[in-house]
């Protein structure tokens, strides 16, 4: 059986609200995933009128509109699925949140060469409102190495102890909540590189945002949103559909 983090892992993720466990996925294993999900980007894409169209793709790279986001890859791709129920990461996210573990929901995130935008900084769980705000736990695997110059992701050290703040949205994307200048001038953000096949692991309150990408190469990342046996978003600030809720322990 695989083994769980180890307690001077779990100090460290509950002191500073993240933790990156390197070596969970093989090249092949990350180069299958985004095979795999470029095929369904493409299906999803072309059914798409222009207007939604925008919110999925990055139309910054080289004038081609490319992948950018899609929600849900573990019910529409069978080896997302099989990720998220992989014996080693359940057991880890387990060590953190407890058992019975559901992915609640789940994001593909891929930033193009060239091109791909930042995401502004937020915590998860305004965006979810669990009813348990230690419930719940990301899991992000990294598809590609994730550097400072492709846009890794960027974390608020200890933010996991502190409260969960308003979000705010620019009028033309409404769904783009974020933290509020006024509350993140007051809080430094520190990169977390993760290699390709890692995991890093952030608690639902912890500040997390993610940089541009000014290098030639991709930095393409999968979310999954795990929540423990206790847990509902009971409070959420989107809709999210309960029904694509997938049991994995
Ligand atoms: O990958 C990114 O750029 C953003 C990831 C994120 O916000 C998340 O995993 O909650």
């Amino acid at each position: 059986m695989a083994g769980a983090l180890s307690p001077a892992q779990l100090a460290l993720f509950r002191d500073r609200g993240h933790l990156t466990v390197p070596g969970l996925l093989t090249p092949a294993e990350c180069a299958q995933l985004v095979a795999n999900i470029h095929a369904w980007g493409e299906r999803f894409l072309a059914d798409l009128p222009p207007a939604q169209r925008a919110w999925y793709v990055d139309g910054g790279v080289k004038a081609r509109d490319v992948l950018r986001k899609l929600d849900n890859p573990h019910r529409h791709v069978p080896s997302v699925q099989a990720l998220a129920a992989h014996p080693a990461l359940v057991r880890w996210v387990e060590s953190i949140i407890g058992g019975g573990l559901s992915v609640y929901f789940s994001q593909v995130f891929f930033k193009p060469p060239e091109g791909g935008g930042p995401k502004p900084a937020h915590q998860d769980n305004f965006y979810f409102g669990p009813n348990d705000r230690e419930g719940l736990v990301t899991a992000w695997v990294a598809l590609d190495d994730a550097t400072v110059d492709n846009g890794c992701l960027f974390f608020g050290e200890g933010t996991n102890r502190g409260p969960v703040h308003a979000h705010v949205a620019p009028a033309d994307e409404p769904f783009n909540l974020q933290l509020a200048a006024d509350v993140l001038a007051a809080q430094p953000m520190t990169p977390a590189p993760v290699p390709r096949g890692g995991v890093s692991f952030h608690h639902g309150n912890t500040f997390h945002q993610s940089g541009p990408n000014h290098s030639a190469h991709w930095r393409r990342a999968i979310a999954l949103h795990y929540v423990n046996a206790g847990t509902r978003f009971v409070q959420p600030a989107l809709p999210y559909d309960e029904t694509l809720r997938l049991r994995v322990s």
